[in-house]
């Protein structure tokens, strides 16, 4: 029987990379997101492998768990789920932030991400695999990180509890934790304007989809007792920043 891979925020970035790098693996895959005719796309596409697009807002709890419990019966084994739909939403400071920015990255970044895995688990394989994918903004705070990356930490430490409470059922869990990497990200953090997104990527050498696609399939190929609690990964220009000084 083939196996399945449920991929959150597959329309763009890391999760249509993966669902690229799966397809040709020979895995069904279950791809989400809000635009339509970019999982339409996607689905033609990779149709040389079994697709079932969702197409749904993961804030809407109701909806998540509607549309898992409709699965199909040929997708109703997921071996991978892949919690990678998020975003950030502006970097300014808190104090001049909008406070609808930092409710959508925790109604996404964190409610979202609960609901799907909570709708999916009872699917997910004895033996199974979790990726969350988290940020180093999780790890390391930057200015205008704020909420944003407060909500990265949420997912590594989600990860982690998780993966207590999984103890005994074979599932592994990895927060992916990414650095600079060309997607869409920049062009939604800047609400479409897209010379400040490009900025973010001039001169440097950043990460892409691919790259974050590869290392998801490299953790799945290892050994079921092998379980890589966190990955960071950053491009190799990029580096910490050091400590700032009010003069
Ligand atoms: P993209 O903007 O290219 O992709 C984000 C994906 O998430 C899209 O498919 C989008 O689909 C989906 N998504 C966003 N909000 C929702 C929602 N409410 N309901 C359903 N789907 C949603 O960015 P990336 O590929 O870069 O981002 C993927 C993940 O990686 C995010 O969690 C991000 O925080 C994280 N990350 C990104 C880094 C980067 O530098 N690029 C680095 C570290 C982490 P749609 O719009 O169709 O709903
Ligand atoms: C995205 C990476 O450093 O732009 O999660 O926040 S960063």
């Amino acid at each position: 029987m083939k196996k399945t891979i449920f991929i959150t925020g597959a329309t763009s970035g890391f999760g249509e990379g993966i669902a690229r790098m799966f397809a040709k693996e020979d895995y069904n895959l279950i791809i989400l997101g809000r635009r339509e005719e970019k999982l339409k796309s996607l689905k033609k596409e990779l149709s040389s492998t079994k697709v079932h697009e969702i197409c749904l807002d993961i804030r809407d709890k109701e909806a998540v768990f509607k549309a898992v419990q409709n699965l199909p019966d040929e997708f109703k084994n997921i071996e991978i789920l892949v919690n990678n739909a998020g975003l950030a939403l502006g970097q300014d400071k808190v104090q001049d932030a909008k406070i609808e920015d930092f409710e959508t990255m925790v109604d996404t970044n964190i409610k979202g991400l609960l609901y799907t895995t909570k709708a999916t688990l009872p699917l997910i394989s004895k033996n199974g695999y979790i990726f969350n994918i988290g940020s180093i903004a999780g790890n390391w705070p930057y200015p205008g990180g704020n909420v944003y990356g407060a909500t990265k930490a949420f997912v590594r430490q989600f990860s982690f509890n998780l993966r207590n409470d999984l103890v005994g059922t074979g599932i592994r869990v990895t927060n992916i934790e990414p650095g600079i990497a060309k997607t869409e990200f920049s062009l939604v953090r800047f609400k479409g304007d897209e010379e400040k997104a490009e900025s973010v990527y001039d001169g440097t050498k950043y990460l892409v989809a691919d790259d974050i696609a590869k290392i998801i399939l490299e953790c799945s190929k290892l050994p079921q007792h092998v379980n890589i609690n966190s990955l960071e990964v950053m491009a190799t220009t990029q580096t910490w920043a050091g400590f700032a000084f009010e003069r």
